[in-house]
């Protein structure tokens, strides 16, 4: 089978999960066609299953806003008709769905057509396809899909609150190749913390819906109690609220190191004793689900699809979105209790093998031959 995937190539959960998709299909002898305005992050182009098309957008005076959705639709369209793609797969409703479908009323008027799965991911559904200028060209292009998948029940659950959807919502969640996060670290718990201490990490875009300035205060009140330091790991930004709080609490500084975007992030969470997560909105929590990989609880908000990812008092804890003294509460309780520390370690490991990359590709190999197969 010869599938188009297209998605964002930055960091984001969406462009992520995307990419590991496209090579574990490759890596099963499927041809993946790669449709972005980069090469994604994590892509390994020397796959020869693995073909990459960069989006080109013409730039000419007169334009204020480069039309990139023209441009995007254009090469699908091409792509599809050279390389004689079976399929598309649109990671994220804006602007993927959108110019896919666009590129199927060209294909049409040749007399051919594709069919078109779109997965939500979650901010196309709760944040930036709720806004006016977005929302109708939203719910259209996920009703023009021909599969729809959603990465939580959650997500789901938002979906078909916020859209008038008339077809099925599938939930494929998202997966983790546990097999990336065998052996020991090469980084040494020694480069960031003392024997004596206990390490915090938080993992994100550093957007407002992360909430960073919460994972500050938490660590703020844990580091009055336990032995600790924090590690962020991400850019964004609300990157300037980290630096003014560190700036109003002066004394943390030298406990707080910024990594910015690391690409070996399982080595770092794996010498991490807690992941912090006090997210606004997630409709599921790849980073998460990363950090229980490596064998670190997670402290969590419980908004949108985290709660089936973070499981209360088994991989972690969870309180209401913003209380931030629970959070805290609980972090100081997890890391003050050694025997409570290696339990959850354990159990967040198990965790992590139930959402299995090997579990969940079959999921997706079956719904492209459904979807091939009803249409
Ligand atoms: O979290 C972000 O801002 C990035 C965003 C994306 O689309 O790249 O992440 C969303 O998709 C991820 C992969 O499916 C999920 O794990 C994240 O929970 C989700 N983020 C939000 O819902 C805020």
């Amino acid at each position: 089978m010869k599938i188009g995937i297209l998605c964002y190539p930055t960091y984001g959960g969406s462009g992520i999960v995307a990419t590991e998709l496209g090579m574990s299909l490759a890596n099963k002898g499927y041809e993946v066609h790669f449709i972005s305005s980069a090469l994604p992050t994590r892509l390994d182009i020397t796959n020869p299953n693995i073909f990459f098309h960069k989006v080109n957008v013409q730039t000419y005076p007169l334009f204020q806003y480069q039309p990139y959705d023209i441009a995007l639709s254009s090469m699908i369209y091409r792509v599809v008709n050279l390389y004689k793609l079976d399929l598309l797969h649109a990671h994220y409703a804006i602007p993927y769905a959108y110019a896919a479908f666009t590129a199927k009323q060209m294909l049409k008027e040749e007399g051919k057509d594709v069919p078109l799965v779109t997965t939500l991911h979650g901010t196309d559904i709760t944040l930036v396809g709720q806004h006016p200028s977005y929302k109708h060209a939203v719910e259209f292009s996920i009703n023009q899909s021909d599969t729809i998948t959603s990465v939580s029940e959650s997500l789901k659950k938002d979906t078909l609150q916020f859209f008038k959807i008339t077809k099925e919502i599938q939930v494929i969640t998202n997966f983790i190749d546990n097999s990336d996060f065998i052996g020991s670290s090469s980084c040494q718990r020694k480069q960031f913390a003392e024997e004596d201490e206990k390490i915090l990490i938080h993992v994100s875009n550093l957007r407002p819906v992360k909430r960073v300035e919460e994972v500050m205060q938490i660590f703020k009140n844990v580091n009055a109690k336990v032995k600790s330091k924090l590690i962020i790991i991400g850019e964004g930004p609300d990157m300037e609220k980290i630096n003014q709080f560190l700036e109003e609490n002066p004394s943390l500084i030298g406990k707080v190191r910024l990594l910015g975007k690391v690409n070996d992030l399982y080595k770092v969470l794996q010498l991490s004793d807690v992941f912090l997560l006090p997210s606004e909105q997630e409709s599921f929590g790849l980073a998460a689900l990363e950090a229980m990989a490596a064998e670190t609880p997670v402290i969590s908000s419980n908004a949108g699809g985290i709660p089936e990812v973070n499981i209360q008092g088994e991989t972690g804890f969870l309180a209401e979105i913003g209380n931030v003294e629970a959070m805290s509460n609980y972090t100081i309780k997890l890391l003050s209790n050694d025997e409570l520390l290696a339990t959850m370690k354990k159990n967040a490991k198990e965790q992590a093998l139930k959402f299995d990359l090997r579990n969940i590709l079959p999921l997706y190999e079956k719904m492209y031959q459904e979807t091939l197969d009803n249409f």
